[in-house]
């Protein structure tokens, strides 16, 4: 239905009903949510939320802009409290065009001079419009509207002002007359009694509108009794987020703290279900083309064998070289290229792996396990397109870059220069591809893996597998299947696997890894050899 005729149904309907104050688009989606069939846009809410008086201070387009918030972020009808219609007659016309325009269900006015004051405010020395100018002001706008169910709701200030009922009726009389869809009758006093005794001579000629602000005590049976249509609570979401708010900063300022307030208040969370942030993320996946987000596991579960007592209280990635640990500095280099989203399989001494900003997996039988069941162990966060790196290695930002612009699904960076590889104690893995890598432009690209481990004729090898790989969201379905199907092969064996044994599987199942050759630029960390290297070389 309409917010027009929804808003027409309220006043002409048999029953009181009631419409709530709100004064932007949050307060006025919150009186929504509280079941109210309508809001009141006030005049002095909407003022005192910019910080300003109800005296116009505001312009009527500053008004209006505020209830277009409030008009879009609801689907009940509003009824804007638009003063004296912020202008003559023709000042009217243009109001209601542009409430229209912007799916607001009525407009009020009130019988008094522009700039107007807030009717709590010295109300009876207020001067009251003259009867013909503010009747003319009424026809303009019925007039003006093109939605027949638009309403507009005639104010008068008579008793506000000091008139008696007389004068009030008079007013009422002729502004129905001039086609008003409602008479709001005001009163300032405590009791009910201009409201009542307005009803008692009104014999429901048009619907009647009340703010029982003053006379709030008088308990509502009464006034449907008395015939009334509509009652506006005026100004309360408005005047309970103030003593919220004096409330809340008063202690925040005191308690130099927010704990406390914190079970107090609404979570953040809540704020973004207002703001219904979850049709924003609905809207992005229908509309956003996709964009992978690379996502990094690092696996550094092990104590590390070489490094005497500097191992003692942590693990190997955590060892410093050059003032920073390995850790930290795979974490920079994998951040560099916008991987944030980082999982660190750790084991030994796993607390003191304390870098912020990654996610912890813990393979508790990291002495007796290999880091093919560390990697199985962050199974659920192979998800997507994956860099996966062991924890005792650091490379160049190119190297990473080079595996991440290949499209393969499984790509392994593999060092050709062999300078580490000519280190006596070093186990290595030996690559075989299936083209000799070579210096020409773009030789390295796109080359198939044919043989990979430590027992490979270093003569025939054709570089090292430095232990970092990618692989595409496919390559990471693969990954995860293939360990589940190699885990059923070599039962007891999973345990205590390598990658180079299952990457060797992957061989025998045909699937396809690819190769990316490079030339040094990257440190295996395996003796404390390659710490001083490392110091060295101003690593
Ligand atoms: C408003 O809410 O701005 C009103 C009602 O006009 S009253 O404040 O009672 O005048
Ligand atoms: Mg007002």
């Amino acid at each position: 239905m309409r917010k027009t005729t929804q808003l027409k149904k309220l006043l002409q309907s048999n029953r009181l009903d009631f419409i709530l104050e709100a004064h932007d688009g949050l307060s006025a989606k919150i009186v929504e949510e509280a079941s109210f069939k309508g809001i009141w846009a006030s005049g002095l809410s909407i003022s005192a939320a910019m910080g300003v008086r109800d005296s116009n201070e505001a312009s009527w387009t500053q008004v209006m802009e505020v209830v277009e918030f409030m008009s879009d972020n609801t689907t009940i009808p509003i009824l804007l409290d638009g003063d004296t219609g912020f202008g003559n007659f023709n000042n009217m016309r243009r109001l209601v065009k542009k409430l229209e325009q912007r799916n607001v269900a009525g407009v009020c006015i009130e019988d008094k001079l522009f700039p107007k004051t807030n009717s709590f405010i010295g109300g009876e020395n207020q001067p009251l419009a003259d009867i013909r100018e503010f009747c003319g002001k009424i026809k303009a706008g019925k007039d003006t509207q093109i939605d027949p169910d638009f309403c507009v709701v005639a104010r008068i200030e008579a008793f506000i002002a000091g008139w008696g009922l007389e004068e009030a009726m008079k007013r009422a009389t002729a502004y129905y007359e001039a086609g008003a869809d409602a008479i709001l009758v005001h009163s300032k006093i405590s009791t009910p009694d201009h409201i009542l005794s307005f009803m008692k001579h009104w014999k429901e000629k048009c619907p009647v509108v009340i703010v029982p602000t003053m006379y709030c005590k008088t308990p509502t049976e009464t006034f449907e009794k008395a015939g009334v249509s509509l009652v506006i609570w005026a100004n309360h979401t408005l005047r309970s987020s103030i003593a919220s708010m004096q409330d809340v900063a008063k202690r925040i300022c005191e308690e130099k703290s927010v704990a406390n307030i914190e079970r107090e208040i609404v979570p953040v969370k809540e704020i973004f279900r207002l703001q219904n942030v979850a049709e924003l993320k609905e809207a992005e996946r229908r509309y956003l083309p996709e964009v992978e987000v690379v996502k990094g596991i690092i696996l550094a579960a092990s104590k590390g064998k070489n490094f005497g007592d500097l191992t003692d209280k942590k693990p190997k990635c955590m060892l410093e070289v050059f003032g920073k640990s390995i850790l930290s500095t795979l974490v920079q280099t994998m951040n560099s290229f916008n991987i944030k989203d980082i999982t660190v399989v750790t084991g030994y001494k796993s607390k003191a792996v304390d870098l912020p900003n990654i996610n912890k997996v813990l393979n508790k039988d990291y002495d007796r396990t290999g880091i093919l069941y560390s990697l199985s162990l962050a199974s659920d966060k192979l998800d997507g397109e994956t860099v996966i790196s062991f924890g005792d290695i650091l490379f160049e930002e190119y190297i990473l870059q080079g595996i991440l612009e290949d499209d393969a699904d499984i790509v392994l960076a593999v060092d050709t220069s062999w300078w580490q590889g000519k280190k006596k104690t070093r186990v290595i893995d030996a690559v075989i591809g299936e083209e000799t890598p070579s210096d020409s432009y773009l030789s390295k690209r796109g080359v198939r893996l044919k043989g990979i481990g430590s027992n490979i004729d270093h003569n025939k090898a054709h570089g090292e597998w430095i232990g970092l790989v990618k692989v595409s969201s496919r390559g990471a379905e693969i990954i995860k299947r293939e360990s589940k199907a190699y885990e059923r092969t070599c039962k007891g064996s999973f345990k205590t696997a390598s990658m180079v044994d299952f990457i060797n599987y992957l061989l025998s199942k045909k699937i396809e890894v690819k190769i990316f050759y490079f030339r040094g630029h990257w440190l295996d960390i395996d003796s404390l050899e390659d710490l001083s290297y490392g110091y060295k070389q101003g690593l």
